[in-house]
């Protein structure tokens, strides 16, 4: 894939800082570097060799000029082609941090050559280039968003290219098993190793599996990307606010005795034990309560759909409620108030004892948190464990669905030809995770390993 335009934009994040970077990539780049840049100590005249002849992947001082006027001391590394990050020619200008400064260099780069690089163009020139799969790219942005260092890990590890070689694992092995079907079908009288009916159904059994456990990563992975949704309920004057205060070091939600005081929800991000937390403060459920209140329990509602994590907190004073209705693993259950004396009918063992007022109980919380979500969402660091995201999710998702379809044909005995168009349809679905699919490659696996020139 050839970029016919030379581009240039600052990968730095606005503001002052001590450096900013300006990059350009394409075709051009080496000349449009050469026409503004003067290495220290050679003349002006190296012009657009000046730059050529400058080692790469090697940092060399020197001035960006514009239209003969100095802007500014630089730092330039040149890489060539395809040994870079885009694959084609990159500048990289590290200069002073300034706005001011920063934009001067990007016009003289545009002056001298390179047109503006659209959002994310070096990333996507660096996949059609073959330089990243599809999951690395996502993973760029997935490392430059984390919030906690779980999530840092795990986009690190996908940029690593760990979910591309799973994935790929798969496609391999999905081919396979392709090749084996197409065999079938074009030379129905060829003696091939006879794979029986069973054992294909054992491969896809095998490979769907894999996609089902590939699939379940998906909870966990948008834990990681957006934090785990945690909503505070409880019946109206239970302490949900103070909790969340409690839980966030500061007076963030307005607490009073009055029941019914939190109306609408409210969102605030803390970090705890390495999980990130979406606290969400919700209106308190009881039966009646003005428009308003009416209102904000309906959204409480809708929050306590999407939950991950439901701390659900009582007031110790008051006996515990009847009826439990069936138990939900996203429920902690919170006695609150406990300053006050717990009533006798509480079993202190099933819930977590604390006092908002006086901080009691805390640390145990916290530990009950991370334990819950260690239950619920597998070892927050799982060793070399993948996750997708919701893109992925949705490729995997059709791609069993495919394979499903597939493994039904087969074993109600549909010819050879149904089943493999489900195969290839599920295969094109998985392909959509890294973003390459690949028929010559199918072809060349059915060449080889059943000898068809033969
Ligand atoms: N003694 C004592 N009082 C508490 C504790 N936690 C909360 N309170 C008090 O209980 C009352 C209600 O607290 P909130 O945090 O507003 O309760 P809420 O669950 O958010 O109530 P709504 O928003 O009305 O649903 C306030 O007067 C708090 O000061 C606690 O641990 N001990
Ligand atoms: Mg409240």
């Amino acid at each position: 894939m050839k970029f016919v335009e030379t581009v240039a934009a600052v990968a730095s994040p606005p503001g002052q800082g001590a450096v900013a970077v300006v990059r350009v990539t394409g075709p051009e780049a080496l000349a449009v570097g050469g026409r503004v840049f003067r290495k220290r100590g050679v003349s002006m005249q190296g012009g657009v060799h000046g730059v050529e002849a400058l080692e790469p992947r090697v940092q060399h001082f020197g001035q960006i000029w514009d239209e003969g006027v100095l802007v500014d001391e630089v730092l330039l590394t040149v890489f060539r082609g395809p040994a870079s990050f885009t694959g084609e020619d990159v500048v990289e200008i590290g200069c002073h941090g300034g706005g001011l400064v920063t934009r001067r260099v990007l016009e003289a780069l545009f002056r001298a050559g390179a047109g503006a690089a659209g959002p994310g163009e070096f990333t996507r020139r660096a996949y059609l280039n073959g330089k990243l799969d599809l999951t690395q790219a996502e993973a760029i942005m997935d490392v430059v968003l984390a919030q906690s260092d779980l999530a840092l890990r795990a986009a690190a590890r996908q940029l690593g290219g760990s979910l591309g070689e799973r994935v790929r694992g798969l496609q391999s092995e999905l081919l396979d098993l392709l090749a084996h079907l197409e065999a079938y079908i074009d030379f129905p009288e060829e003696d091939i190793a006879p794979e029986t009916g069973s054992l294909l159904q054992a491969r896809m059994a095998r490979i769907r599996g894999e996609l089902e456990k590939l699939l379940s990563t998906a909870r966990h992975g948008r834990v990681l990307r957006t934090g785990v949704r945690t909503v505070l309920s409880g019946a109206p004057n239970a302490g949900k606010s103070s909790l969340l205060n409690r839980l966030l070091g500061y007076e963030r939600a307005i607490v009073s005795p009055v029941p019914g005081t939190t109306r609408d929800t409210l969102e605030e991000v803390v970090m705890l034990r390495g999980w990130s937390l979406r606290l969400v403060d919700t209106a308190g459920l009881r039966e009646g309560g003005d428009a308003l209140e009416q209102m904000g329990m309906a959204r409480t509602l809708v929050q306590l759909e999407d939950a991950d994590l439901i701390l659900q907190v009582f007031d110790g004073q008051q006996p515990p409620p009847d009826s439990d209705a069936t138990p939900d693993p996203r429920v902690l259950r919170v006695l609150n108030k406990v300053d006050l004396g717990v009533h006798p009918d509480w079993a202190v063992s099933e819930v977590v004892a604390v006092s908002c007022l006086t901080g009691e109980g805390m640390e145990a919380l916290e530990a009950a948190i991370a334990a819950t979500l260690q239950a619920g969402l597998g070892p927050a660091d799982a060793g070399d464990e993948v996750t997708i995201n919701a893109r992925h999710q949705d490729c995997v998702r059709r791609s069993l669905a495919f394979l499903q379809a597939a493994e039904e044909a087969l074993a109600g005995g549909i010819p050879p030809e149904f089943i493999a168009e489900e195969m290839r349809a599920s295969l094109g679905a998985l392909g959509e995770v890294v973003g390459r699919t690949d028929n010559e490659d199918l072809l060349g696996r059915i060449f080889s390993s059943f000898c068809i020139g033969k």
